[in-house]
C-alpha cells in the first residue's frame, strides 16, 4: 500500500514518513520510504528510493536556467517521466511511505498529478494540516474545504490529519460561525465531520494508532471512516 504524504511546507511530512514508518516497522510490517522532494537537503531517514539520485533542485536550476520556483515546477514534470520506475518500485509492497515536495501547490495545482502515477495501486493520500495554522473557526473551515478540494482533484482516498498535535492546548471543536457564508458552509462541514473522524498526530507518536486504523479502514469492505 502506498501512503502519499502531502501538506503545506513545514507541516511535518518528512518527519512522519520517518516516524510513522518506524511505527509500522514495529508492528512487523515491511516498510519502504520514497523521497520525491528533489529540494530536500538533509533527510532524517534513509529512503530506499530517492528522486535525488536522478536530479536535485540546484541541478535543474542550472540545467534549465530556472529560478527555484520554475525548477520546482519542472521537477514535477521530471518526476512524472520516472513514473514507470516509481510504479514498479511500489508494486506489491506492504507499505511505501512517500515523502513529497515541501510546497503543496506542486501536488495539487500542477497540470501533471503526481498522484496519478499511483493509479490502480492501493494508495491513500494523507493530507497534513499543521495545528499551528488553525487558530480560528475560519482557519479550520478553510483547511477542511481545502481537504475536500484535494480529494476531489486527486480522485484518491484521502485521510485528513492534524499534525504537530503536541502544540495544541485545547482540541478544536467545530462550531458555527455567524456570517452567512460560514453558516451555510457549516452544514456541509458537519456532514463531512460525521462521515470521517479526524486524526491528530505528532512526531512523538501521538495518534499513530488512529492513523494506522484509518488507513486500514480505507480498504476494508465497509469503507466507513466515521
Ligand atoms: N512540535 C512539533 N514539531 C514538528 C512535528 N513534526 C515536525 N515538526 C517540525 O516541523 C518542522 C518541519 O517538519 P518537516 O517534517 O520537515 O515538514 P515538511 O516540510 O512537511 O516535510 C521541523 O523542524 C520538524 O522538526 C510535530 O509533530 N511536533
Ligand atoms: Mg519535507
Amino acid at each position: 500500500m502506498n501512503l502519499l504524504f502531502i501538506g503545506p511546507a513545514g507541516s511535518g511530512k518528512t518527519t512522519l514518513v520517518w516516524k510513522f514508518g518506524n511505527y509500522l516497522e514495529k508492528q512487523g510490517y515491511e516498510v519502504f520510504r520514497m523521497n520525491l522532494d528533489c529540494a530536500a537537503e538533509n533527510l532524517p531517514y534513509k529512503p530506499e528510493w530517492d528522486i535525488r539520485k536522478y536530479f536535485t533542485l540546484s541541478e535543474i536550476m542550472k540545467k534549465y536556467h530556472l529560478g527555484p520556483n520554475g525548477a520546482l515546477m519542472k521537477s514535477v514534470e521530471l518526476i512524472y517521466r520516472k513514473k514507470g520506475e516509481i510504479r514498479r518500485f511500489c508494486r506489491n509492497k506492504e507499505f511505501v511511505l512517500i515523502d513529497t515536495p515541501g510546497q503543496l501547490e506542486l501536488m495539487i495545482f500542477h497540470p501533471k498529478k503526481i498522484s496519478e502515477i499511483l493509479k490502480g495501486q492501493r494508495s491513500v493520500t494523507i493530507f497534513l494540516m499543521p495545528s499551528d495554522l488553525i487558530k480560528t473557526e475560519r482557519d479550520y473551515y478553510f483547511l477542511r474545504f481545502l481537504d475536500l478540494s484535494i480529494k476531489y482533484r486527486l480522485q484518491m482516498p484521502c485521510i485528513y490529519a492534524i499534525s504537530k498535535a503536541d502544540l495544541i492546548k485545547k482540541r478544536f471543536k467545530l462550531r458555527k460561525v455567524s456570517d452567512d457564508l460560514s453558516s451555510s458552509l457549516y452544514g456541509i462541514l458537519k456532514t463531512i465531520e460525521d462521515s470521517q473522524r479526524l486524526v491528530y498526530v505528532s512526531r512523538y507518536g501521538k495518534g499513530f494508532y488512529d492513523l494506522y486504523s484509518l488507513i486500514r479502514e480505507v480498504f476494508c469492505v465497509c469503507g466507513d471512516l466515521s
